[in-house]
């Protein structure tokens, strides 16, 4: 299989969870990384500057041989299925593992929709909330988030609060996960796995912080 990831050149996790399944599964892919100016074309034409065609002007991307696959569930999917961090025969650890990714995508969406100029204690309240919520749904007495199964779920919060508790994020502070234990427990446990650690020498920014402790 020839397969390109397909983002910028930035450790968020719509693309993290893929690349991370991608590096953990040794399955050897490139992983290219556009410039904003050239995803201001993709914004206009749907296409990358070599031809690729980009189907909803969105990223992230993969391809597959000839095969372009949109959308961070679906690429997350097929990725997390080559390295077993989501499950072929399981609908019930699967659709687990999907209600994960989808509220990470509401919370995006909410802070992504939102004007920093905008950006009232309403809104931090609102993604409180939304930790909060999080944070309770998490399963108090295993491993990882569904289970023991170490998912693409596990990856995906992580990536996402790396990115929340990075400091980068206009009237989101540093220590915004400070209350949700589970929260932190989790991205404790996946920061300190050696895979993990490997990725991240590799790649992360070195101004890239996590506030996980
Ligand atoms: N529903 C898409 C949303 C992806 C998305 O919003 N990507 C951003 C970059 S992080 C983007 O391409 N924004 C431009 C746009 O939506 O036109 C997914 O889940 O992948």
């Amino acid at each position: 299989m020839n397969i390109t990831l397909i983002y910028f050149d930035f450790p968020f996790w719509r693309a993290e969870v893929s690349r991370i399944s991608l590096f953990l599964s040794n399955t050897e892919f490139e992983d290219k990384r556009i410039t904003s100016e050239e995803f201001q074309r993709v914004q206009e034409n749907g296409v990358l500057d070599d031809g690729t065609l980009i189907p909803f002007h969105q990223l992230p991307c993969l391809k597959v041989n000839d095969t372009i696959i949109a959308q961070t569930g679906a690429i997350s999917r097929f990725c997390g299925k080559l390295a077993n961090l989501y499950p072929k025969n399981d609908d019930l650890i699967a659709a687990q593992i999907d209600q994960f990714i989808d509220i990470l995508t509401d919370i995006t969406t909410l802070i992504s929709s939102t004007q920093v100029e905008n950006r009232d204690t309403d809104f931090l309240k609102s993604i409180n909330r939304k930790l909060f919520i999080l944070n309770k749904a998490m399963n108090k007495n295993n491993d990882f988030v569904v289970k023991d199964y170490f998912s693409i779920a596990d990856i995906a919060i992580w990536s996402f609060m790396c990115w929340l508790t990075g400091g980068n994020i206009a009237s989101v502070p540093k220590d915004i996960a400070k209350n949700y234990d589970y929260i932190l427990r989790l991205c404790k446990k996946i920061d300190n796995k050696d895979i993990i650690q490997k990725w991240v020498n590799k790649t992360f920014p070195k101004k890239y912080s996590r506030n996980f402790y």
